[in-house]
């Protein structure tokens, strides 16, 4: 279970790597009995947050620090006992973001006008406590992020209050850490994210945009390899590929049915594009600056049926598209949709392979004829 993060810290620090196992054998016998609201046992959670933290290359009390975030509040195990095995410094660390999560889940039960005045002190609080040790502050944000990233299992209030939270009190700490976030005042679905991505992102003169689904599935390390393969010719996506080749899919934990939808469909979907690829549903991708400003964005599906119209589009345009193998580890507890949604989307790539193939046979018109606008003009409709 601890292999995933110790596999991210440094096998010369044998020292940082005893420590790191320390923490996670007392939280989880410390949470032994517990489970996240998705049913998973309740070790997944701070583990998940601890190999966020690693990948950030935060060092060792962090970590560990980290394993043990939820240990004084939801445990048996004391501060005391925490000192005597721990010691002071990662004591500090979990008593801050003890108290932080405190601070924000107070504050809903107040009436509005208070809510406002507390928000705006719990804010100035969690500052106070950055200036502190701004590692309370990176493991509280890896904390949230793995909670907004699980928040599909939590009932519709809580999802609600913790998105709000995350919006109007983490994404301006992640902001004033440098961190630079875009927010949606309200819900426009996967495709909008991904064309506020497309906007922002050409807007401030990139050369070329990464997508990467924050649900833990996919591995940014990946990202270079994509990166280079996109330089290395005009491609006007390059697809980080969990099927090159296809048993390692399997392999990294797919259930065997979506395995088989998933061949099916990309071989059907092939056939109609024209283009040879092992998928086209990862959530790992490159585009090229230069296709992505001209494509008619606001035509587009602001639904999951965004990810595979852009394929649809470059092929359509008549740009080639590109993928490199980018296995990946996390299926179990990635976004798996429901069935439904699955089927939904599935005949929504079949129908925009066919468009796309009647377009290339002279039997269909292209999408829409293009505006001659810059696309950044069409932020915020
Ligand atoms: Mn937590």
């Amino acid at each position: 279970m601890i292999e995933n993060l110790l596999a991210k810290i440094d096998p010369s620090k044998e020292n940082d790597r005893k420590l790191i196992a320390r923490a996670f054998e007392l939280a989880k016998r410390a949470h032994e009995g517990q489970f996240r609201e998705g049913g998973a046992p309740y070790i997944t959670h701070p583990l998940a947050a601890a190999e966020i933290l690693a990948d950030l290359k935060l060092d060792s009390p962090a970590i560990a620090a980290c394993l043990l975030h939820d240990v004084l509040e939801d445990t048996a195990v004391t501060e005391k006992q925490m000192e005597k095995e721990f010691g002071q410094e990662i004591t500090f660390l979990v008593k801050g973001v003890t108290k932080l999560s405190n601070l924000t889940y107070r504050q809903q039960e107040e009436s509005n006008l208070k809510t406002q005045n507390l928000k705006v002190a719990s804010l100035r609080k969690m500052l106070f406590a950055m200036a502190e040790d701004v590692r309370v502050i990176l493991i509280k944000l890896a904390d949230r992020y793995h909670n907004m990233a699980t928040l599909q299992t939590c009932a519709p209030e809580k999802r609600q209050r913790i998105a709000l939270e995350t919006l109007e009190i983490y994404a301006p700490i992640a902001e004033r850490l440098g961190i630079q976030v875009v927010r949606h005042p309200v819900d426009r679905g996967f495709g909008g994210s991904v064309k506020t991505l497309f906007r922002t992102a050409l807007a401030a003169g990139a050369d070329y945009i990464v997508e990467l689904h924050p649900d833990n599935q996919y591995d940014p390390r990946f990202v270079p390899a994509l990166l280079e393969k996109a330089r290395g010719d005009d491609y006007a996506i390059v697809i980080g590929s969990r099927f090159l080749p296809p048993r390692l899919a399997l392999e990294g934990g797919m259930p065997w049915w979506k395995f088989v939808s998933n061949r099916v469909l990309t071989f059907l979907n092939g056939v109609l594009l024209g283009v040879r690829l092992s998928e086209f549903h990862s959530g790992l991708r490159v585009y090229n600056a230069r296709w992505a400003q001209q494509i008619p964005l606001a035509d587009l599906s602001d639904d999951f049926a965004l990810g595979f119209q852009l394929v649809g589009q470059a092929v359509e345009d008549g740009w080639k598209v590109a993928e490199v193998p980018a296995s990946c580890r996390y299926f179990r507890e990635a976004s798996s949709n429901p069935l439904r949604g699955s089927i939904v989307y599935g005949l929504g790539t079949l129908s925009e392979s066919l468009r796309v193939f009647m377009y290339r046979t002279g039997l269909g018109a292209a999408r829409r004829v293009r505006s001659s606008a810059p696309p950044v003009d069409q932020t915020q409709r």
